[in-house]
């Protein structure tokens, strides 16, 4: 039988030991292209430090009355990344989440991270061959499988989708589309353009044609699920539920909703421009009440949606809450809620995803997500310890396949 004293320790070498399957990234494989400003696959010293969320975090250490945001983006990457290190890591204590989490990537990649200046380091990136890089980084982060997001109605990825793309056997398709819910007078309008005889208003050809376009996507990227991104007001829309639900339900794969993004309340931030704000749990009850025939991943910015959102997963096997988003992806928040959905829910959470943009970012995130969830775990097994359970490894290490791979695996399935 296991006691508590030994029970830091193998928790940590437990998660450290189980692959992942990152349900929800931007991430690309180089076919998507590796180099150059229309590469989709971001990897490398100098997209790691213009990581968006360290260029909000550097104008907040030097103001745009400072130094202007024109002025920063008329900047070459390269640049961008000198100004970044230079205030945030060598001026200042690079304290915050995200400027630690370059600090983990380049220590366990052998890189020194004291330095000074990022010349010598960008040369050992420029050395890297993308393709050998990504096995590289799964292998550090062990990450088994990327899932990537596609963005159906960004006319860049669009093109290269059309172009043709050979598939990367480690990294899986999900098929994004939040204009065709937020904004159905652009969509539309596109759809019009891309041959689907769809009208502004709901007609049942429309429908049917809206339909169509799904699939064909759904197909050619090989989505294994589809997602959007909705805004802290969302509570549901026509178009949901006449066209994408129906869809999700046919092809039997979920749908992910990502609820709490406020776009561009900076634009002058660009890719960092959003914030989060709270929304309504209720209308995710409302769809997962509706639509017993759909599967839904739902995860939430705000931090004071969760516990509602951890409820609302006890009422629906239908709904699977994942991940701590975005700004809620740091340790204290991520042991706040992992707590908080282990206690609600036992094991039946996806506790985390990485969301990272910049490849090398799966090697810090994995690592930082496995160390806060792994205290949360030691504390609940030490408990169940005291309660009389006589736990053992084994059931360890069913958890943690459960939480870093099996719960996404087996919701996909149905
Ligand atoms: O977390 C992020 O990096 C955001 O910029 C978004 O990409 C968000 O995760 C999303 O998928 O909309
Ligand atoms: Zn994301």
């Amino acid at each position: 039988m296991l006691t508590a004293a030994e029970l830091p320790e193998l928790v940590k070498r437990i998660l450290a030991a189980q692959p992942v399957v990152d349900m929800h990234t931007h991430l690309y494989p180089p076919t998507f292209g590796s180099s150059g400003p229309d590469g989709l696959m971001l990897w490398g010293l100098d997209d790691l430090v213009t990581y968006h969320y360290l260029v909000a975090e550097v104008f907040r250490a030097v103001p745009a009355t400072k130094f202007p945001y024109a002025q920063f983006w008329a900047m070459n990457k390269s640049e961008r990344a000198d100004h970044i290190w230079k205030h945030l890591f060598v001026e200042r204590t690079p304290l915050s989440e995200a400027c630690r989490g370059v600090i983990t990537t380049l220590s366990k990649l052998g890189l020194e991270p004291g330095v000074k200046s990022l010349t010598s380091h960008r040369q050992w990136f420029r050395e890297q061959d993308p393709n050998d890089y990504i096995g590289r980084v799964m292998e550090l982060a062990n990450v088994e499988s990327i899932t990537m997001t596609n963005a159906v109605f960004d006319d860049h990825e669009r093109g290269r989708w059309l172009a043709g793309i050979t598939s990367d056997p480690r990294f899986t398709g999900v098929l994004r589309f939040d204009s065709l819910i937020l904004d159905w007078p652009t969509a539309g309008k596109k759809l019009a353009a891309w041959g689907y005889a769809v009208a502004p208003e709901l007609t049942e050809t429309t429908i049917s044609e809206a339909k169509r376009f799904l699939n064909e996507w759904c197909d050619r990227v090989t989505a294994i699920y589809c997602a959007v991104s909705l805004p802290p007001e969302f509570r549901s829309s026509e178009i949901l539920e006449s066209i994408v639900l129906p869809v999700c339900a046919e092809r039997n794969v979920p749908f992910a909703m990502m609820i709490g993004s406020r776009r561009g309340v900076n634009p002058e931030l660009r890719d960092a421009a959003d914030t989060g704000g709270l929304a309504s749990v209720e209308a995710v009850t409302s769809l997962c009440q509706r639509f017993p025939n759909n599967r839904f991943f739902v995860t939430m910015l705000a931090r004071e949606n969760q516990h509602e959102l951890a409820v609302a997963a006890r009422k629906f096997g239908n709904l699977m809450p994942f991940g701590c988003w975005w700004f809620l992806n740091n340790p204290s928040l991520i042991d706040e809620i992992t707590r908080m959905r282990i206690e609600l829910l036992g094991t039946s959470v996806i506790p985390q995803h990485s969301d990272a943009r910049v490849l090398d970012q799966l090697i810090y995130k994995w690592d930082h997500s496995r160390t806060a969830i792994g205290r949360v775990l030691t504390e609940k097994y030490s408990d169940l310890l005291t309660a009389g359970w006589p736990l053992t490894t084994a059931e360890i290490e069913r958890d943690a396949k459960q939480f870093l791979k099996g719960n996404f695996l087996e919701f996909l399935r149905g």
